[in-house]
């Protein structure tokens, strides 16, 4: 296969596979947009990448609550990845920020020496955003860094509702940062969280909170321990290890875990799969919502449903029955 045919191609897709990072500044403004005539621009340019460009980042999902050190972590981890001359995209996925203008940039600060480097490109979350469209919006700008040539996209986002599952629904690998448990209790950590981690790590293991952060650790060890085996892990994964972001200890071998394991998914088709899987899953996601947003803006079908959701409220009608029958009469037309 030779070089692609670049005649037709929109500028800004070139200009971003080429590097330029105000393209891609603007490309995800572009996708983070609501506005019909920015969605259909956005949608062609995506495609359009698709078609030149197969580059793939390794993509990692962090996620923690509020405090525990993602964005030390993400400045101190991002730091090392840079000195191996890789290149890293930070991007913040928040489905609560509607107020200071997201999560990264409020941490800004945190993240000074990153921001001030070449190789790095840092990406708050948007301020307003509709909930339904953060996901798609997060998925869009990581499929546009990975195009712009960034090794690494570290997706970061708070614990918060369900935005850990659709941040490891759009991740290559699932990174959960946990603080120091004080005493022996293990924190109200929900199950399903556990379930998807492929690394936990327990931040803060220095000074004062080492100890409380090695124990912390085993106790989640053990609790790994007791989950189901993942066809897609190798024998001795999921794991959880001590790091500490403000001193550093234990990043380099973090580092380690993650790429043996991505290598070890990569060897085994796993890598793919869960790539292929990802994006049958966007695609339905993708489909409902297109549907929903076209019926709602078609009047006919509006009015019709409106009818049926007046008979369903007197009890003249089963919901079942009643979206059978909207659906019936939108697909006649
Ligand atoms: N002792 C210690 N404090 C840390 C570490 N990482 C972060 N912190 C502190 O924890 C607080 C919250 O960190 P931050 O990165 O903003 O957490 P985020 O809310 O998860 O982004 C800050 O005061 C950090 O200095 C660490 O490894 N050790
Ligand atoms: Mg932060």
């Amino acid at each position: 296969m030779g070089p692609p045919d670049v005649s037709d191609t929109n500028p800004l897709a070139l200009d971003i596979v080429a590097g330029n990072r105000r393209a891609l500044a603007r490309a995800i403004t572009l996708v983070e947009s609501t506005r019909a005539d920015h969605r259909r621009d956005a949608v062609a340019l995506l495609d359009q990448l698709a078609q030149i460009s197969d580059r793939q980042a390794l993509r990692i999902g962090l996620s923690g609550t509020p405090g525990v050190g993602k964005s030390t972590f993400t400045e101190s981890f991002g730091m090392q990845l840079i000195a191996k001359g890789l290149k890293v995209a930070v991007l913040a996925v928040d489905p609560s920020s509607t107020r200071s203008g997201g999560s990264i940039l409020g941490d800004k600060t945190r993240m000074e020496r990153l921001s001030r480097e070449a190789g790095a490109f840092i990406r708050p979350s948007p301020s307003q955003t509709a909930l339904g469209g953060v996901a798609r919006r997060s998925r869009e700008a990581v499929a546009l860094c990975e195009a712009a040539g960034f090794d690494i996209v570290l997706i970061e986002t708070v614990g918060v509702g369900q935005s850990e599952t659709m941040v490891a629904d759009m991740a290559d690998l699932f990174v959960l940062l946990l603080a120091p448990a004080g005493g022996d209790e293990l924190q109200g950590i929900k199950r399903g969280i556990m379930e998807i981690a492929d690394l936990i790590l327990v931040n803060k293991a220095d000074g004062d909170l080492k100890p409380a952060a090695t124990r912390t650790c085993a106790d989640y060890a053990g609790a790994l321990r007791l989950l189901r085996r993942r066809a897609y892990d190798p024998d001795d994964f999921p794991k959880a290890r001590v790091v500490s972001a403000l001193t550093e200890f234990g990043l380099a071998e973090a580092w380690q875990e993650m790429t043996t394991l991505a290598d070890w998914r990569r060897k085994n088709g796993h890598w793919e799969k869960r790539r292929a899987q990802q994006a049958q899953f966007w695609f339905h996601q993708e489909l409902r919502d297109g549907f929903l947003t076209r019926l709602t803006a078609d009047a006919d079908a509006t009015e019709t449903i409106a009818t049926l959701e007046a008979e369903v409220l007197r009890g003249t009608l089963s919901p079942a029955a009643a979206a059978e029958r909207a659906i019936a009469a939108v697909m006649q037309k």
